[in-house]
């Protein structure tokens, strides 16, 4: 730690801090950003900081780009400054305490924040600093935040889910523990209310739990919110009624007025519903807490789906979504949005599975592959329930359970809509093949006695849980070797073995 002076004060400031002066060695070491050394290899993370590690590449030297990352996040600037002092230097800045070059310009950094630096209680300060400027870093070419892991103490800002265990027992699937399966109605958006209300009865009485609105479809001319929940309200306790079983609508509020929100979440409520979706991503944090905190008080549950996300995950610019995923469910969401490992969407089982994990287990251990820091969540934040969505269809639900475990909803849009014989029977298939995997039937064995989900899978194809196993496996069996690869080729080898350990690569 850079040793200062026992009083600081503005006029001094310009030699308060020792070894802040920029020496002219190429050392990188100790050339130092905006005059102030932030790299200190001896520091130990305390408890209550927060530790974040990332990726970065530039025109500079590793520990040159660490210290600017490190300054710009915390309390410096490209400069010297008069103004600053020793209590701020001391109790405010970040201190790199990890830097693994990869090449001279590239590598692997951890930055520990003190407690003291935030507005605790408010996520977009947080998000503001350690998530803001060092993005528009001149100097930084790559720029990946892998993880941050939140101490306990920032945790008890958040109420957290109401979560899977009582979305369960609403179902009354507390007891067997299947997993859940919906559907998104498609085409996503153009149906008419009662044209999208007839697509949830079939959904429903087909077997599904839950059906819901598409991320871009609210209230659009052609199918107004009101008429559309209306509807969909009726044709659900219709098959309540008729099938004895609970299910759920995740109808989709999000809207630019919180007035709007704030109105179809009442109506929900009033209804007697159980559940509203909200596009998390682009609501943005403050809108997520606000609604989140409101339906739980009504007693609903938020599905929330990431539309968007992609933006800031992919890539080597931006930062991983399961970091967003920590901070969902630390802000109330339910349902999450978290992928498949074997449908449409980008990621490899073992990214996804640790994104499941992320969502539904307390602790979070440290690891290369998937990137992990770790973290454990205070006791009162419960679990939320990772939804796989996108591109699914019965055939590959038990490479999904094998990836999840039963604990996971599982969606399709397409899967359902697409089966030869319509949504009815497309309902009957995932539903068939959901049970089938939580029992370990194999779905083609189970194919041999449900007419609709052999027309499923003759129809979508089948990819067997062996598969997905072997790809997961691979990586838990080689962590070490994985890890010293990734230490010495960087980032893009991560990325490399994401692609690698993914069935859809072959
Ligand atoms: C699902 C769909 C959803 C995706 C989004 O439709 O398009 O919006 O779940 O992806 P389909 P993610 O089942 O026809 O593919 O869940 O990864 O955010």
């Amino acid at each position: 730690m850079p040793r200062v002076k026992k009083k600081g004060s503005n006029k001094k400031a310009k030699t308060v801090v020792k070894g802040a002066k920029a020496k002219k060695s190429k050392k990188s070491s100790v050339v130092t950003y905006g005059g102030y050394n932030y790299i200190d290899k001896n520091y130990k993370p305390s408890k209550e900081d927060f530790v974040v590690w990332m990726w970065m590449k530039g025109e500079k030297p590793l520990p040159i780009l660490a210290e600017a990352v490190a300054a710009e996040s915390s309390v410096g600037t490209f400069t010297k400054i008069k103004t600053m002092n020793k209590r701020v230097f001391t109790h405010y800045r970040a201190h790199v305490f990890e830097v693994l070059p990869v090449q001279d310009n590239a590598g692997f950094v951890k930055i520990a924040y003190p407690f003291e630096h935030f507005d605790a209680k408010n996520l977009l300060q947080f998000e503001a600093s350690v998530l803001g400027n060092i993005f528009g870093m001149l100097e930084l070419d790559e720029l990946y935040v892998i993880d941050i892991a939140f101490p306990k103490k920032f945790q008890r800002y958040f109420s957290g889910p109401i979560g899977l265990n009582a979305i369960r027992k609403y179902l009354g699937t507390d007891k067997n523990k299947r997993p859940h399966v919906g559907t998104i109605v498609k085409p996503k958006v153009g149906l008419t209310p009662k044209e999208f209300a007839h697509v949830a009865y079939e959904a429903y009485i087909g077997g599904l739990d839950l059906v819901k609105d598409d991320e871009n479809l609210v209230d659009q001319p052609f199918c107004p919110w009101k008429k559309r929940f209306d509807e969909v309200y009726a044709a659900l306790d219709k098959v309540e009624t008729k099938t004895g079983e609970k299910k759920l609508y995740a109808t989709n509020i999000s809207d630019i007025s919180l007035e709007r929100m704030l109105d179809r979440l009442d109506y929900v409520a009033e209804s007697g519903a159980k559940m509203i979706m909200l596009d998390v991503f682009v609501a943005g944090p403050a809108v997520v807490k606000m609604i989140a905190e409101e339906a739980h008080r009504k007693g609903l549950f938020v599905h929330a789906h990431r539309a968007g996300y992609a933006a800031m995950h992919r890539g080597r610019y931006g930062y991983s979504f399961g970091i967003l995923a920590k901070l969902y469910r630390l802000l109330g969401v339910d349902q999450l949005h978290v992928g498949t490992g074997v449908g449409k969407m980008d990621g490899s089982p073992t990214l996804i599975r640790h994104f499941g994990s992320i969502v539904r287990d307390r602790k979070l251990k440290e690891s290369w592959f998937p990137f992990s820091l770790s973290m454990e969540y205070e006791k009162h934040v419960a679990k939320t329930f990772p939804v796989a969505s996108g591109g699914l269809h019965a055939g590959l639900v038990e490479g999904v359970v094998e990836i999840f475990g039963t604990d996971v909803i599982i969606q399709a849009g397409g899967g359902v809509h697409g089966h030869p014989r319509g949504t009815r029977a497309g309902a009957e298939s995932l539903r068939a093949a959901a049970e089938a995997a939580a029992k370990g039937i194999s779905i083609k064995t189970a194919a041999k006695r449900n007419k609709a989900l052999k027309e499923a899978i003759d129809h979508f194809g089948f990819v067997p849980r062996e598969h997905v196993r072997a790809m997961l496996n691979f990586g838990s069996r080689n962590k070490k070797t994985l890890e010293a690869m990734i230490r010495k080729g960087g980032y893009d080898v991560a990325r490399m073995f994401d692609k690698t350990l993914d069935p859809r690569g072959d």
